[in-house]
C-alpha cells in the first residue's frame, strides 16, 4: 500500500502510526506541501481538497486521515485497535470526536504562534500560510484546549486509554495534535493535569510512536 503524505504532517502521522501498530510498513510517497505538490493535478486527482494524507491500496483511493485509520484496522493483519465492546467503541469514537472539534483547531493556532511556523514562515511558501495568532487568538486557543484537557484528566483518573484499558484510535488520532503542541510552548497544558499527563508518557513512548512522530525541524521534510 502507498500512503501519500510527508513524514512531519500531523495528518499523515495516524495512517504511519495505525501501519507501524500493526506491524506494517506502507510506501510513503512523499508530497512536497511547502514545494506545492499538495496542489498539483496528480494530487488533486488522488485528493480534491489539495491535502495529504492519501492511501493507495490496490487502485482504491481512500483520502481523509480519520477515515483512512478507520480502514486500515479493519483491513490490516495485527492487534486490533478498536475495542469490540459497544460502549468502549461509542467512547473511542467520542474521544476521535472531541479531538477534530475542540482539540486540533486549537493545536494549529498555538502551532502557528510557535516555533515551527517560525521555520516555515523562512520557506517561499510562506505566503499561503495563515498568519500568527494575536495574543487573544491565542488566550482564546489554550482557553478552549484547557476546557478539552480538564475533560480528558477527569476521564483519565478511572482508566488508563480514553476508551478503557485498551490503546486505540482515539490515541491515534490524539498523538499528533500533543506532539506539535509540545513543539509550540503548549506543552504546560498536558503537564499540568496529572492523569493527561501520565498518559502522555505512556501513549508517546509507544514503539510505533517514537518511529513516527517527527515534528517539523527543516523545510525539505515539509
Ligand atoms: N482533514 C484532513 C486534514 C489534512 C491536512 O490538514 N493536511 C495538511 C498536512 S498535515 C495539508 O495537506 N495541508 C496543506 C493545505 O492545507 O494546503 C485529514 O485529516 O485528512
Amino acid at each position: 500500500m502507498k500512503v501519500y503524505g510527508t513524514t512531519t504532517s500531523a495528518a499523515t502521522h495516524p495512517v504511519l502510526t495505525v501501519f507501524a501498530e500493526k506491524g506494517h510498513e506502507p510506501e510513503l510517497v512523499h508530497v512536497s506541501i511547502l514545494g506545492g505538490a499538495d496542489k498539483s493535478p496528480e494530487n488533486l486527482k488522488r485528493q480534491p481538497f489539495g491535502e495529504v494524507p492519501v492511501l493507495e491500496d490496490d487502485g482504491f483511493l481512500l483520502y481523509e486521515s480519520r477515515a483512512i485509520i478507520r480502514y486500515l484496522d479493519r483491513r490490516l493483519s495485527g492487534p486490533s485497535l478498536t475495542p469490540s465492546d459497544a460502549r468502549e467503541h461509542g467512547l473511542m469514537e467520542q474521544w476521535i470526536s472531541i479531538e477534530q472539534c475542540y482539540v486540533s483547531g486549537p493545536v494549529w493556532t498555538v502551532v502557528r504562534g510557535g516555533p515551527v511556523y517560525d521555520l516555515i514562515r523562512q520557506s517561499p511558501a510562506f505566503r499561503t500560510m495563515p498568519p500568527a495568532p494575536d495574543t487573544a487568538e491565542l488566550a482564546r486557543a489554550r482557553g478552549e484546549l484547557a476546557r478539552a484537557f480538564d475533560v480528558a484528566d477527569r476521564d483519565l483518573a478511572g482508566r488508563a486509554y480514553l476508551a478503557g484499558d485498551q490503546f486505540s484510535l482515539a490515541e491515534v488520532s490524539w498523538l499528533p495534535y500533543l506532539e506539535y503542541l509540545f513543539a509550540s510552548h503548549g506543552g504546560d497544558l498536558v503537564l499540568e493535569r496529572p492523569n493527561l499527563a501520565d498518559w502522555w508518557q505512556r501513549i508517546s513512548s509507544r514503539p510505533s510512536w517514537q518511529k513516527v512522530g517527527k515534528v517539523l525541524t527543516d523545510l525539505e521534510s515539509a
